[in-house]
């Protein structure tokens, strides 16, 4: 263990992230969320008056690597807390800080849960988002969005980085999955890296992603298709405001930071309908 300092006040420093699903939604499964302020952080949240649910699911227990190492379905760390390796697992967040009883606490502040809810391992569990555009027969920048089938929401075809698997690899082989596009990442524009406010987020397990943005020319054959279980809509979403808006988690702000950066990149505006001004 590395750190058990909880000195970090994100409170009042201008890059705390977004943290407001992660605190105020939940996944059907979970227990309601202990009330959690928008300004709580470690540092002024009295632990006495802090008695949130502890909460794991048994598919998590059950797809505990340790209990069948060789078995590629096997994804998540054991439950007890003790035997995890925290000197490898990185968090782009900086220095990762524990708690009294070792367990990890999530970089931005209280989420109102203990545990890992649904999510496998504890403190960061690495994602990451490929976001593909082009410009439709409209003039308006598209997206290839799919709908979750977990909460009904339409969001970019993003997924957990497999271990041993390079970013690229995770952002080819989730959109395959999701929507059947096959494309190489390996010259798409990196766009954030870092924590995403997603309503799985617990007090000591977290997604954290890598988003990248491919812009493919407008004339190249995409067939879009839903395929294995993991969504139950696929389609090339129109960048409307009102679109962007609804995507799950940190979906937007990440599909607003591809938009601004690619505006800059080619002297173009993007309107909040959509269309695009060269
Ligand atoms: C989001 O959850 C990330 O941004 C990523 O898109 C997604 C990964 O989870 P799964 O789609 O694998 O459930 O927070």
């Amino acid at each position: 263990m590395s750190n058990v300092s909880l000195e970090r006040d994100h409170s009042t420093t201008p890059e705390r992230k977004t943290h407001i699903k992660a605190r105020t939604q939940i996944p059907a499964v979970y227990p309601p969320r202990f009330p959690v302020d928008a300004s709580a952080t470690w540092h002024n949240t009295d632990r006495n008056e802090y008695t949130p649910s502890y909460f794991v699911t048994g598919k998590v227990l059950a797809r505990d690597t340790t209990l069948d190492p060789t078995n590629p379905l096997m994804y998540a760390d054991p439950e007890d807390v003790s035997r995890v390796d925290f000197t490898t697992r990185l968090s782009y967040e900086g220095p990762i800080l524990f708690d009294e009883t070792g367990l990890p606490l999530n970089p931005i502040g209280p989420t109102g849960i203990r545990g890992r809810g649904l999510l496998g391992k504890w403190g960061p569990n690495h994602a990451a988002d490929p976001i593909v555009t082009r410009i439709n027969d409209e003039n308006k920048l598209e997206m290839i969005a799919v709908k979750r089938i977990d909460s009904g929401e339409w969001a970019i075809p993003g997924g957990m980085v497999d271990k041993g698997e390079r970013v690229t690899q995770t952002l080819q082989r989730e959109l395959s999955e999701e929507s059947s596009a096959n494309l190489s990442f390996e010259k798409a524009v990196p766009v954030y890296q870092g924590y995403v406010d997603d309503p799985r987020n617990t007090d000591n397990a977290w997604i954290e992603t890598d988003a990248y943005h491919l812009h493919i020319p407008s004339d190249v054959l995409i067939q879009l298709a839903v395929h294995e279980d993991a969504t139950e809509e696929t389609e090339w979403m129109e960048l409307r405001e009102e679109n962007i808006d609804k995507l799950y988690a940190s979906h937007a702000d990440l599909v607003k930071k591809a938009i601004s950066m690619w505006e800059k990149e080619n002297h173009a505006y993007v309107a909040s309908t959509g269309e695009v001004n060269k």
